[in-house]
C-alpha cells in the first residue's frame, strides 16, 4: 500500500536485551551496529537507541567509589569506542538517537547526566537532551532487592525539553521516567513536536509498590499513548529489555502515531528492530482540530501547575 508521499520518516526502534556488566563499549556498540545494518536494509531514515545504551543499568548498584561509577559514563561523544557508531550510521545514510551516561566538566566542576542525543544523518549532533525526571533515591537503601540511584549519579537535566528541526520535521527528546509525565510531552506540544524519540531502562519489579509490578506493561503503553495522542505526536519508545545482570526489565518497545494508536511493536526481551514508515503529516488534522492549542487552551487556569511542585496543603477558601 503505498502512502500519500507527504513527509514519511521511516523509524528503527532498535530495543536492546540485556547489557551485561562485563560487556565492553566495543561489543556493545557492535550490537548497536548491527541494528543499524538491519535497519537500512528495511529502507530506515532514523533509528531510535534505548536509554544508557552503552552499558548495562549501573544504578541498580550503590557504589561509594566515584571512578567505578565514572567508569559508565562517556567523557567525549563520539568518542573512540563510539565513533564507529556515527561512522557506520552516516555510511549508510541513518540518522539516530543514543541514550548514554555523560560526563562532562563545566567551569571546572564534572558534571553527569543521563543524557540522549539526536544525531543527523551526516553523522552531525542535531540536539542534546539531559533526563529531567530522575526517578528513584539518592542513598543506599539495602531493604530494596536492587537499587535505583538515579538520583545519586544523575544531576537533573539542565537543557529543558528542546525540540530540534531534523528529517523534514520536528524532533524532541525525553528518556524513560520522563515519558510518565505529562508535562514532558506538553512542553514539547507547545513546540509543535511531531515525533518524541524516548529510550527506557525499566524493571519490572518496583520495590517501594510491588503492587504495581503487573501493570509495567499496561502502564508503559498507557503514559506514551496518552502522550502521542494528547499532543499530535508520534511517540517511538525503545525498551532495553530483558534480565540484566538479575533484574528483569520489561520490553515493549514500540512505535505509536498521533492517533495514539500503537503500529509496531517488539515481541521478545531480546535485541530486535521493530520498523513503521511514519508520516509526519498524520498529526495535523489532530494540532488543527481537537488540540489546536492556540484556540482551545486556558493556560489562566493551569497555573499550580507551574507554581506548585507537590499538592497543595492549603483548602482555598470556598466561593462566597
Ligand atoms: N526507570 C523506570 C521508569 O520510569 C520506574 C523507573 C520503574 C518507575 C518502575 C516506575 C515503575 O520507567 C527509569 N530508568 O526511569
Amino acid at each position: 500500500m503505498t502512502q500519500s508521499a507527504s513527509r514519511i520518516v521511516t523509524v528503527g526502534a532498535a530495543q536492546l536485551g540485556p547489557i551485561a556488566l562485563a560487556e565492553t563499549r566495543a561489543q556493545v556498540v557492535e550490537r548497536l551496529i548491527s541494528h543499524l545494518r538491519e535497519a537500512a536494509l528495511r529502507g530506515c531514515d532514523l533509528v531510535v537507541f534505548p536509554e544508557l545504551a552503552l552499558t548495562t543499568f549501573f544504578p541498580r548498584w550503590f557504589m561509594e567509589d566515584q571512578a567505578k561509577v565514572d567508569a559508565f559514563f562517556e567523557r567525549e561523544m563520539p568518542g573512540p569506542d563510539t565513533q564507529p557508531l556515527f561512522d557506520e550510521a552516516k555510511r549508510l545514510g541513518l540518522a539516530f538517537s543514543l541514550g548514554y551516561a555523560e560526563l562532562t566538566e563545566d567551569g571546572g566542576r564534572l558534571r553527569r547526566f543521563n543524557s540522549s542525543i539526536l544525531v543527523d544523518k551526516q553523522g552531525r549532533i542535531l540536539g542534546k537532551y539531559r533526563k529531567i525526571h530522575l526517578p528513584g533515591h539518592a542513598e543506599n537503601e539495602p531493604w530494596r532487592a536492587f537499587q535505583h540511584l538515579e538520583k545519586r549519579y544523575f544531576e537533573t537535566g539542565d537543557l529543558g525539553f528542546p525540540v530540534f528541526d531534523g528529517l523534514g520535521g520536528r524532533i524532541g527528546l525525553c528518556i524513560c521516567n520522563d515519558r510518565r509525565w505529562p508535562e514532558t510531552y506538553r512542553v514539547m506540544g507547545l513546540q509543535g513536536v511531531e515525533m518524541v524519540l524516548l529510550g527506557y531502562n525499566t524493571p519490572v519489579h518496583n520495590p517501594p509498590a510491588p503492587e504495581h509490578d503487573r501493570l509495567g506493561w499496561f502502564h508503559n503503553q498507557l503514559v506514551m499513548q496518552a502522550g502521542a495522542y494528547q499532543n499530535a505526536t508520534w511517540v517511538v519508545g525503545v525498551a532495553k529489555a530483558g534480565n540484566e545482570e538479575g533484574v528483569p526489565m520489561i520490553g515493549g518497545t514500540q512505535i505509536i502515531a498521533p492517533t495514539g494508536e500503537t503500529v509496531a511493536v517488539a515481541v521478545t526481551e531480546e535485541d530486535e528492530l521493530i520498523t513503521a514508515a511514519c508520516d509526519l503529516d498524520l498529526g495535523l488534522s489532530y494540532k488543527q482540530s481537537v488540540f489546536d492549542f492556540a484556540r482551545h487552551r486556558e493556560p489562566e487556569h493551569y497555573r499550580l501547575i507551574v507554581e506548585t511542585k507537590g499538592p497543595r496543603q492549603d483548602r482555598p477558601k470556598a466561593a462566597e
